[in-house]
């Protein structure tokens, strides 16, 4: 029996069991029934927590893309890989077979070799998401070269910190790109950040907005005359299986990013496993994740994951809300869309819109949803269930991290009994932990604690580019021999996970160590409330006081602040006790967010502690300019 394709619960258990049993049996017999390798591995895995050292599938060659692309040819070239939808709704889709992005990788990758590209090399894209960017990624693995996606909605200081931080030779970038009813200049970007980046010997311009830009004589070209004449075959690199795939940055605790690293066979592996389950993707549905590319969830789920299953995967360039807020639904309505996994923030933000956006749309294809990069609280949950999945498509709340590659801990759709909020049980291979206020781990059920990993699984990341002792000490450290999310978490009666934020958000109340995702949970019951984010600031007698910044729906916005401030109050009373009470209570339009929808508080606590002056890079924020109206308007 194949351990691949998990279709009901008793299945789980048993293939969980066997995982746990046996973790490098299972793996092995999955990556040699499912993968096209072109050795197989001497060992199917080495570790050891505390160097920390984690090796999988050693001595294994293969290439990725051939597992992505190649092998799909004979049975399936035509059928549509990338599903390409425009930000302007007038411009036609384009459907991208399996055949021409075989093509269109090939000729990428020849451009790359002849402009001195070489495996090891690393390759800085920054592009829209647009195909190209999907191709780009495929080109560089083909051929060895190591990509660090930067998400095109950073800053030219953002983008070049991660440019020198791993030497990259090359950056493919475009003229500029279109979000929504703007259209923004990204080779500008490109160009200022580069006068800081020596290592740089070759830019190469997608054009895609037509604006007009400078090409430094010498050092930039255009991508499509030299795709145009170039070869469409390129042979595979062969690559041992632990051989670097990419690095992707993520913020830390500090302002330097952490350069997380990938390698190639495990990533594989249980990308396209994970890809498989957790969407119950079938030959014929059409899949889409709305997260960009320049996120882990894009690398995992938009590009390797589904393309090592054969799928259809669409990539969307535009914003939820243009033309107008029906837009995720128009698309899902067009294509047929039957698996759709998005952030809770979008959800959030669609859900404040009227109601006709959804019902005008047929959504009767959808099959799957999903959710990820958050907690999702219990109102979004139920929008999502009722208004998209009609009641009728399982919701799979989805946890993972950066460093994880894959999904975690998540539902198998119609398979887990859903639970609003929980992300429920553990995929095969994963072994969670619950680990209390003593380091102590906590057995059985209805505990609550810190969430770490006791085993690998074969996507973890492997080192932070050049630091292995800062990943060592971030993941590692915390506890013995076991990987540290930084995530709290609560298991209940039943087994399942609950995961209830960054352990790192605990405030220290007259004595009281107070979360604040339950706080936020409480106010944001409030019916005038949209979302919320509280911080700790200094306080003469309770060492630390709350401050919390809340954002109104619209039904909320004319309401009056002074009674608002007492029901938000009475709520958090009735939910926590008085001793999580809001000492202020600021009242904003937006709440400074990372790209993947995360409230950034090491501004919000900066700004509620006076400390205006050094609040370190916010240009990677999606939404700088909240910050300077929540300076001017703080209590
Ligand atoms: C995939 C991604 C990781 C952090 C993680 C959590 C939070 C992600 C969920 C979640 C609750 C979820 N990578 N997180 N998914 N919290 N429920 N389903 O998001 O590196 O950008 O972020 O995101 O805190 O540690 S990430």
């Amino acid at each position: 029996m194949s351990n691949y394709h998990i279709k009901n619960l008793e299945e789980y258990f048993d293939v969980y069991r066997k995982s746990v049993n046996d973790p490098e049996l299972f793996w092995e017999e999955i990556a040699e029934e499912h993968f096209v390798w072109r050795k197989k591995w001497d060992k199917v895995l080495n570790w050891d927590f505390k160097k920390p050292e984690i090796k999988w599938f050693e001595g294994a060659k293969l290439n990725i893309t051939e597992n992505c692309i190649d092998r799909h040819l004979t049975a399936n070239g035509d059928k549509t890989a990338i599903l390409f939808e425009p930000n302007d709704p007038k411009e036609p889709a384009q459907h991208i077979s399996y055949n021409e992005l075989s093509e269109r990788v090939n000729q990428f990758a020849n451009v790359l070799k002849s402009k001195g590209v070489k495996k090891g090399d690393r390759v800085c894209i920054y592009l829209p998401m647009i195909p190209e960017l999907a191709i780009s990624l495929l080109a560089c693995a083909r051929i060895g070269a190591i990509h660090s996606v930067v998400f095109a909605g950073f800053s030219s200081t953002a983008l070049a910190t991660r440019i020198n931080d791993s030497d990259c030779k090359l950056v493919v970038t475009s003229d500029g790109s279109f979000r929504g009813a703007k259209s923004i200049d990204l080779k500008g970007i490109v160009d200022e950040a580069l006068i800081s980046c020596p290592s740089i010997q070759s830019v190469l311009v997608v054009k895609r907005t037509k604006s007009n830009i400078e090409m430094k004589e010498g050092r930039d070209e255009w991508l499509q005359p030299l795709l145009e004449n170039a070869s469409k075959i390129c042979p595979v690199e062969i690559m041992d299986a632990e051989d670097p795939l990419f690095i992707l940055y993520t913020s830390g605790s500090t302002g330097q990013p952490k350069g997380m690293v990938h390698t190639t066979g495990g990533y594989m592996v249980y990308s396209a496993f994970t890809f498989k389950n957790v969407f119950q993707y079938r030959n014929d549905d059409v899949y889409w994740c709305t997260a960009d590319i320049g996120w882990i969830t894009g690398h995992s789920y938009i590009v390797y994951g589904p393309l090592a299953n054969g799928a259809t995967t669409v990539m969307f360039e535009g914003v939820p809300s243009y033309p107008d807020y029906g837009r995720f639904w128009e698309i899902v309505e067009k294509h047929k869309v039957s698996q759709f996994y998005t952030a809770p923030t979008a959800i959030r933000a669609l859900a404040k819109e009227n109601l006709d956006y959804v019902t005008k749309y047929d959504l009767s294809s959808l099959k799957v949803l999903g959710t990820v990069g958050e907690p999702i609280n219990e109102e979004a949950w139920h929008w999502y269930n009722d208004n998209v999945g009609g009641k009728k498509s399982p919701i799979v709340d989805t946890w993972w991290q950066t460093e994880t590659g894959g999904i975690m801990i998540s539902p198998l759709p119609g398979i887990t009994a859903t639970k609003p909020t929980y992300a429920t049980l553990p995929l095969p291979g994963i072994q969670p932990a619950l680990i209390g206020d003593n380091g102590e781990e906590l057995k059985g059920n209805q505990v609550e604690g810190k969430l770490c990993v006791k085993f690998p699984w074969p996507s973890i990341a492997r080192t932070i580019w050049g630091n292995h002792d800062r990943y060592r000490e971030t993941y590692f450290s915390a506890y013995a021999d076991m990987y540290f999310t930084g995530d709290g978490a609560l298991r209940d009666e039943v087994g399942y996970y609950r995961i209830t934020g960054r352990v790192d958000d605990v405030i220290i109340v007259s004595g009281h160590n107070l979360g604040t995702a339950p706080i936020e949970d409480a106010i944001n019951e409030h019916p005038a409330v949209s979302e919320s984010a509280i911080v700790g600031f200094p306080h003469d007698i309770k060492g630390s006081a709350l401050y919390g910044y809340i954002t109104l729906k619209e039904t909320g916005e004319d309401r009056d602040q002074d009674n608002l401030r007492k029901e938000i109050n009475q709520i958090i009373t009735e939910h926590i006790g008085p001793i999580a009470k809001l000492d202020k209570m600021q009242f904003t339009a937006g709440l400074p967010k990372t790209r993947s929808g995360k409230i950034m508080r090491r501004i919000l606590r900066k700004v509620a502690c006076n400390e205006i002056e050094n609040l370190g890079d916010i240009s990677t924020l999606l939404n700088p300019e909240v910050v300077e109206v929540i300076i001017n308007e703080r209590l």
